[in-house]
């Protein structure tokens, strides 16, 4: 018993399962095209898929995420902008993700009316101040070592994950894991968490022999198709 709005409820439904994100800079070094990942990652059923650019331009961020969002609309799958609300809008996304240095949620809200968001949290104080803003998803990490976030914030681990689902539950906000995921550990969190979100686990690392760009993107939809199916069972609707 959580306690829970109807509405509330609701969003916990919707934000559930694998969250994707396309982190241009991590796909620059592996020569990814981030369009043609972002087709690989949706073809598997997804919470969410985010755009998280940080070394481009806003001018390039914004180009991207105008091709993202039909293709999000056609498969059904909430398109998060990262850091810019005002972005955001201008290319529909139905989200945007603030952390702790970016606009406060009370200032996106009067600025994009309409537009959800989530807000990111590295401690449980943190975490809480969040909460009481009621965003529509908290994100919650790095609970594992992460190689993708420049400086990050120290690792939360599993125990205060825990935690910070509980607090969320409470508060009918879902909770999104992030930081240093594999298969495994989705597959070891998957109870603690509404939806886990990542980078490296949808890139394939560099394989001794040369690969096609066909044979790179059909392994990138694998990883997706594998990471998703951790969370079939808790998506699957059960009989009332
Ligand atoms: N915020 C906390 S950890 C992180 C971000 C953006 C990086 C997650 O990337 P990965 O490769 O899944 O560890
Ligand atoms: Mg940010």
């Amino acid at each position: 018993m959580t306690g829970e709005t109807p509405l509330e409820y609701l969003a916990m439904q919707t934000m559930r399962g694998l969250y994707a994100i396309v982190d241009v800079g991590a796909l620059q070094t592996r020569g990814i095209d981030p369009i043609a990942f972002a087709t690989a990652v949706l073809s598997a059923p997804l919470a969410a898929l985010q755009l998280r650019a940080k070394d481009v331009g806003p001018r390039e961020t914004l180009a991207l995420l105008r091709e993202l969002a039909p293709m999000c609309r056609r498969a059904g799958v909430p398109l998060v902008a990262n850091d810019r609300p005002d972005l955001a809008v201008l290319a529909g996304c139905d989200l945007v993700h603030v952390g702790q240095d970016d606009m406060p949620v009370e200032r996106v809200r009067r600025i994009a009316p309409g537009l959800r968001l989530g807000v990111s949290t590295h401690t449980l104080e943190q975490l809480d101040a969040a909460l009481a803003v009621r965003p529509d998803y908290v994100a919650f990490g790095p609970v594992f070592a992460t190689s993708t976030k420049k400086d990050p914030s120290p690792v939360v681990g599993v125990d205060a994950l825990r935690a910070a689902h509980s607090r969320a539950r409470g508060a009918g906000v879902p909770l999104v894991a992030i930081g240093g995921f594999t298969l495994e550990r989705v597959a070891a969190v998957v109870g603690a968490a509404e939806a886990v979100a990542v980078i490296a686990a949808l890139i394939p690392p560099e394989a001794d022999r040369p690969r096609t760009r066909a044979e790179v993107l059909r392994d990138v939809a694998a990883r997706a198709h594998r990471l998703a199916d951790v969370f079939a069972p808790a998506l699957r609707p059960t009989a009332s």
